[in-house]
């Protein structure tokens, strides 16, 4: 397999992460998302995935885009460990959390969006410092909520072994820190946080850990 990824990207460190617990072995296509504009915008880049962002997979000839359907289909082909309970309900859960940092936080705060804040709509670097940390700080706030009040919540977000609640967490968390959010109001996050990254799949897929990290 080959993994179209930055190593600061935390879509890509999903799939990291995806790739790393079902013990799959994948090649890292380095696609580096400031220098000379943005690797991401190249026609050659924008083949694989039109809609110029990371991660894509390449798996068997076929390309796949969108980290969280790239996860499903990893899970659906490799299927221990499964990344959801099996109770729908439960499954419900734990995918309303991966939805949150996926749908509610990340995208809004990504480097497309912050680029266009700044250049074309005149905000400053503390704007835009503020602008993350306030979408950051809202969504996770609800997400340690859930966490405290959910009856099945034990070492991970939800039971005792990451699902995709886990795997989106862990590296939204790595770009709260960029922004310099107070994660110290999230102690059920943290305690999360602390169990992922001391299984070898999480830590191994860190981004200082990457072949393109600089
Ligand atoms: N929903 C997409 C998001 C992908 C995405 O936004 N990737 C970011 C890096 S985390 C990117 O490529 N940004 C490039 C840009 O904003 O120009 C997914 O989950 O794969």
């Amino acid at each position: 397999m080959k993994l179209y990824s930055f190593f600061r990207s935390s879509a890509s460190y999903r799939v990291r992460i995806a790739l790393n617990l079902k013990g799959l072995s994948y090649e890292q296509i380095p696609i580096h998302l400031r220098r000379g504009g943005g690797e991401q915008f190249a026609p050659a880049y924008k083949q694989i995935n039109p809609q110029g962002l990371v991660p894509a997979l390449e798996d068997g000839g076929r390309v796949l885009i969108q980290s969280l359907a790239i996860m499903e289909y990893l899970d659906e082909c490799y299927p221990t460990p499964p990344f959801l309970p099996s109770d729908p309900a439960d499954k419900a859960l734990v995918r309303s959390m991966a939805l949150i940092v996926a749908c509610e936080i990340h995208p809004i705060q990504n480097l497309r969006v912050l680029v266009h804040l700044k250049n074309n709509l005149n905000q400053s670097d503390d704007d835009l410092n503020r602008w993350a940390q306030h979408w950051i700080d809202l969504g996770l706030s609800a997400l340690e909520a859930m966490l405290v009040s959910a009856p099945k919540q034990k070492k991970f977000c939800f039971g005792d072994a990451p699902t995709l609640a886990d795997i989106c967490l862990v590296p939204q968390l790595a770009i709260a820190r960029r922004f310099n959010c107070d994660l110290s109001r999230f102690p059920a996050i943290m305690a999360v946080e602390a169990n992922c990254v001391a299984l070898t799949a999480f830590a191994h897929a860190a981004p200082e850990k990457q072949p393109d990290a600089e």
